[in-house]
């Protein structure tokens, strides 16, 4: 049998060389904007361990927040991670001294920039915030650092003042440019046509960052590469200020399948990066957040139990395995004939279709909606454990 995702994947119409798409994960910036979220300096270092375990290209912190972030963001420098270490703030010589005083390479500098972000936020004009712009750039590059510049409110700036200050910027040497849509306004169509515009004028590399207000963030994340940017900003299940930006698993498992784009992401951490989050900041992720919540892998339906003891793939996009989470079936009132009969082999009651057609009928009398649920492991799986025990002995 042919692949089984092998006609979507037609549709998907992925490249034939997939451009690499980086990640900078944000958790320990943009995370720690989220309502009621606050990490030690102790879970900070653990979780830039692990993203840069996971594969992360960067992962951001602010200094500029707090001492104890100062602190933190010295620390996870001087750690030699594999990712880069992109210290934020404001585009204001003193942000980038502090970043600077503990030893970033790289730093990121943001300003807002559309009329709204000008006059009501910072009381600039916009020949102002140009020459801050180009200020911030130029101090950092005569500084050694490599720089990132974010055009806050991007999406909503006028269009030629964003393009005359990314040239502008350009020419001063910034390393990358962030597009971020902040207040979450756009659809994929419009993000696509805002990166196009900047991309056909600008040839530093781009970054995206998309709120997730309206809940477009992912699809809008993609639409940017598809337009041509590189990196995508992430937070592990997507915490950030108000609905957050995109989640880290729905990114990396759609650059992975979707869009094949070559990495070495550690995606079978996914689960475990969420429950470690779920347990620093209370934060449980609804059950049904894809790939990393609870019920992502949960099939219920008898139509649907009766494929998948079957063949898994028949309900599922990728495996529960791949990225850290579990498989369940759910038995009560719709588990149905076959999974009736399915959870009277389990218990050792040898089956006939008759009585599994009254055990199913029994489940629907019980009233009582979803009985119990049980893991269910893939052959493949269950052959695996196997050989573990056989090796064991
Ligand atoms: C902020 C704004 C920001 C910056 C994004 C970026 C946004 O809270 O500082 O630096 O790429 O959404 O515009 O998060
Ligand atoms: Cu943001």
């Amino acid at each position: 049998m042919t692949d089984p995702n092998h006609y979507a994947d037609m549709y998907n119409a992925y490249e034939k060389t997939p451009k690499k798409i980086h990640i900078l994960d944000s958790t320990l910036r943009e995370g720690e904007q989220h309502p009621g979220v606050s990490f030690t300096n102790k879970q900070r270092i653990q979780i830039a361990w692990m993203l840069d375990y996971f594969g992360v290209d960067q992962i951001e912190i602010s200094p500029v927040v707090s001492p104890d972030h100062r602190e933190a963001t010295k620390t996870i420098i001087q750690q030699g991670l594999r990712a880069d270490i992109v210290s934020h703030g404001r585009a204001l010589r003193e942000d980038i001294d502090t970043s600077l005083s503990c030893d970033a390479k790289w730093v990121a500098a943001y300003l807002g920039i559309s009329d709204i972000h000008l006059k009501d936020k910072l009381r600039i004009t916009k020949d102002e915030a140009l020459e801050r712009a180009v200020d911030t750039v130029t101090y950092a590059k005569d500084h050694g650092l490599k720089i990132r510049f974010t055009v806050e409110d991007g999406s909503r700036a006028e269009p030629e003042f964003l393009l005359k200050l990314c040239r502008a910027i350009e020419e001063a040497g910034v390393d990358r440019i962030s597009l971020p849509d902040t207040v979450g306004i756009m659809r994929p169509i419009g993000m696509y046509n805002f990166v196009k515009k900047i991309r056909s004028e600008i040839k530093t590399p781009l970054d995206v960052h998309v709120h997730n207000d309206i809940g477009f963030a992912l699809a809008n994340a993609f639409s940017a590469c598809d337009a041509g940017v590189d990196q995508i900003h992430t937070t592990i299940d997507g915490i950030g200020e108000r609905t957050g930006i995109p989640a880290l698993a729905e990114v990396a498992v759609a650059l992975t399948y979707l869009f094949k784009s070559p990495n070495d992401f550690r995606l079978d951490m996914l689960a475990d990066l969420s429950r470690l989050i779920e347990q620093y900041t209370t934060i449980k992720p609804y059950d049904s957040k894809p790939i990393v919540g609870s019920s992502a892998y949960k099939h219920k339906a008898g139509t649907h139990l009766a494929a998948i003891l079957n063949n898994p793939a028949a309900y599922e996009p990728i495996p529960p395995r791949v990225v850290g989470n579990r498989r369940k079936i759910v038995f009560g009132e719709l588990a149905g004939k076959t999974g009736a009969s399915y959870l009277m082999s389990l218990l050792g009651i040898s089956k006939d279709p008759e009585t599994a057609k009254s055990v199913a009928a029994g489940l629907k009398n019980l009233r009582m909606g979803d009985v119990l649920e049980i893991p269910l492991e893939d052959r493949l799986e269950r052959k695996i454990i196997k050989d573990e025990k056989k090796g064991e002995k």
